[in-house]
């Protein structure tokens, strides 16, 4: 037991030694959801934090960084996104981002209301205002069976989901890939988060197979979340019509003029795809 003077930690384990670990200074919101443990604590460092089981989701500090690379990286490969897609993004900072963009409509598709509602209500700084835009669609739904029943087209997709486990497991499938691309049409981008290239080198060679049948040009690009284990994570972007890292760089400058981001930079896009070796031999494993 505990004695009330001793704070709790949480454990947010990556490998099978190691692992992040996180102060309680507050417990806002502990529920248990038809899918997980729902939590969202406050941390000195790194401010409130949503945490899915023991894994951490996104902070206030530092949600910029991974949104930011999610959603802008797959929206500029396009070369005039109208219609978009989330598969997950519960806590909205991913339609958030979206919606800087001049698109006519977001549809996020997200299995478990318990994370939108306990995110709106302890972190409204991430979902900010967007589901009162009205080119958002909100679907308490499960995505799966969305892209697999199909019937809808989209420009861009993005997966924003939870680590490679339980009901996640098929958003990496080679068939969702296939179904997606079903969806996207001839310039489609899909970008999801594809793990730790630290301690998830297995997933990003999976990723890479799994989509590689079903799109033209398949990169994994790097990211810097300093409170995911092992800090360095990876996003991995499918497109159909334009190479990602081969995207006018005046064309980036203007399409983000107007975007103000904190981690996402035009000048920085290409480098994005310039991959260190170990990444590169990551990407080519399995
Ligand atoms: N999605 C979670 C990425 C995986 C984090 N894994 C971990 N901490 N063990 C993030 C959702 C943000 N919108």
């Amino acid at each position: 037991m505990r004695s009330p003077q001793e704070p709790e930690w949480i454990t947010d384990q990556g490998g099978e030694a190691f692992a992040h670990i996180y102060r309680v200074d507050a417990v806002l919101h502990d529920e248990r959801s038809a899918f997980q443990r729902v939590r969202v604590i406050e941390n000195l460092d790194f401010g409130r934090m949503l945490i899915l089981d023991d894994a951490v989701q996104t902070t206030e500090r530092d949600e910029f960084i991974y949104h930011e690379l999610l959603a802008h990286v797959p929206l500029c490969t396009h070369p005039a996104p109208r219609r978009v897609l989330i598969i997950g993004g519960g806590d909205g900072g991913l339609l958030r981002e979206t919606l800087r963009h001049p698109i006519e409509h977001a549809t996020m598709v997200e299995i478990d209301r318990a994370v939108i509602d306990a995110t709106l209500r302890w972190i409204p700084s991430i979902p900010a205002n967007c589901y009162a835009d009205p080119r958002a669609r909100l679907l308490v739904d499960d995505g799966i069976r969305f892209v697999r029943e199909g019937g809808e087209h989209f420009d861009v997709a993005m997966v924003d989901s939870t680590d490679p486990k339980g009901p996640s497991l098929g958003l990496f499938s080679s068939e969702f890939y296939g179904q997606m691309a079903a969806l996207l049409g001839a310039s489609g981008v899909l970008a999801v988060q594809s793990g730790s290239p630290l301690y998830q080198q297995d997933l990003i060679a999976m990723v890479q197979q799994h989509m590689a049948p079903h799109f033209r040009w398949v990169r994994t690009y790097l990211g810097a979340v300093p409170t995911y284990p092992g800090v360095f994570w990876t996003f991995t972007v499918g497109s159909q019509g334009r190479d990602p890292a081969g995207v006018n760089p005046e064309e980036l400058v203007e399409r983000m003029r107007h975007i103000p981001t904190r981690y996402y930079l035009p000048a920085a896009h290409h480098g994005l795809f310039v991959s260190p070796p170990f990444l590169q031999s990551a990407m080519s494993a399995g």
